[in-house]
């Protein structure tokens, strides 16, 4: 387990890494978040979850997809925007869709996640499954309405869901401190008398840990608020310099590195030898080549097919289009 969770997180470390490259080289277009800083959260939360639970996180998600299991090249080719990504290519880096792994996206509307996957957990309760949601957010989003409107009718109506916060410390550019009156996020649950707790995100066993402890919670009817504290090792998308962060603050940060830390305990600990560390970082980089080449060689879309996927069922919504027929003549 302990070497599992290094595994991961190196393998979501070179992904982001490459995932940066490719867009500096117009590999990928659109907006790209990062989970650079969060691999300690991405492998302790995905670890916690059973396979029939259901997944639902914000646009910062390649990591999340990745540790819930698709493919590596999937997420890339998606990130390319070609066929044979996770959403057909139509989706991108935010909107990362998959059914067989109950991965539910990928929103690029701060909040815009949180109440659908509240209605998920309805669903469930309603059908009277033991699944239960993890609905992932950034710290930002604890000031949209529909995350007090979602905790409270959750809490209400006790639906087995884990509403988890990963407090990077920013919303763009804006510390936590500045945005919400209350910074210790988790306490805005007590406001709907729902469990929560605080976490180091940069620790992923105690991470698993306290999600095994929510998802327990949700199961049982109780559901739960988690916040995961760790920090965002780059700017809010690839495109952002962050120059908003002192040099002592970015050194800081790099010197509280997740991964390096958690390499540093496991080698102590006499579970990573030097050995085992250049053959992991071999291996991820290797599988991350790999997805890159797929990705590279995977074909574009048809133009015809852009709304085939809009809705389950087809409908005719545009102008120039009835279903069936061809977007361009
Ligand atoms: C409703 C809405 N308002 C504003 C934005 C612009 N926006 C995109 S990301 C973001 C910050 C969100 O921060 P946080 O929830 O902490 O997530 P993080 O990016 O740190 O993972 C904002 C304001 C948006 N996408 N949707
Ligand atoms: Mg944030």
């Amino acid at each position: 387990m302990l070497l599992a969770f290094y595994r991961q997180m190196v393998l979501v470390r070179r992904f982001e890494e490459r995932a940066a490259r490719a867009y500096t080289e117009a590999k990928i277009g659109g907006y790209c978040h990062l989970n650079l800083g969060e691999e300690a959260t991405v492998a302790g939360l995905m670890a916690a979850l059973e396979p029939s639970d259901y997944v639902f996180t914000n646009y910062r998600e390649h990591g999340y997809a990745l540790a819930r299991g698709i493919a590596p090249e999937r997420v890339m080719a998606e990130l390319y925007g070609r066929t044979d990504g996770v959403s057909r290519g139509w989706g991108g880096s935010m909107h990362m869709f998959d059914v067989a792994s109950r991965f539910m996206g990928g929103y690029g509307i701060v909040g815009g996640q949180v109440p659908l996957a509240t209605g998920a957990a309805l669903a469930i309760d309603y059908r009277g499954g033991a699944e239960a949601v993890v609905c992932l957010m950034g710290d930002g989003t604890t000031n949209i309405g529909a995350f007090h409107e979602s905790l409270n009718i959750a809490a209400l109506w006790e639906l087995p869901i884990v509403y988890v916060v990963v407090n990077n410390g920013l919303g763009m550019g804006t510390p936590v401190e500045r945005s919400s009156a209350e910074p210790e996020l988790h306490k805005r649950a007590s406001a709907y008398r729902m469990a929560s707790a605080r976490v180091d995100g940069n620790d992923p066993v105690a991470v698993f840990d306290a999600a095994r402890v929510a998802l327990d919670s949700a199961r049982a009817g109780r559901p739960y608020l988690l916040e995961t504290v760790s920090g965002r090792l780059k700017g809010h998308s690839v495109v952002d310099p962050a120059r908003y962060r002192s040099r002592a603050e970015a050194e800081a940060l790099q010197a509280a590195d997740p991964v390096a830390a958690y390499a540093v305990r496991l080698h102590e600990q006499g579970v990573l030898t030097d050995d085992l560390i250049a053959g992991i970082d071999a291996e991820a980089t290797a599988i991350v080549a790999a997805a890159a080449r797929f990705a590279d060689e995977s074909p574009h879309p048809e133009v015809a097919t852009l709304f085939d996927y809009t809705y389950a069922t087809s409908v005719p919504n545009d102008s120039r289009r009835l279903p069936g027929e061809a977007l361009f003549a």
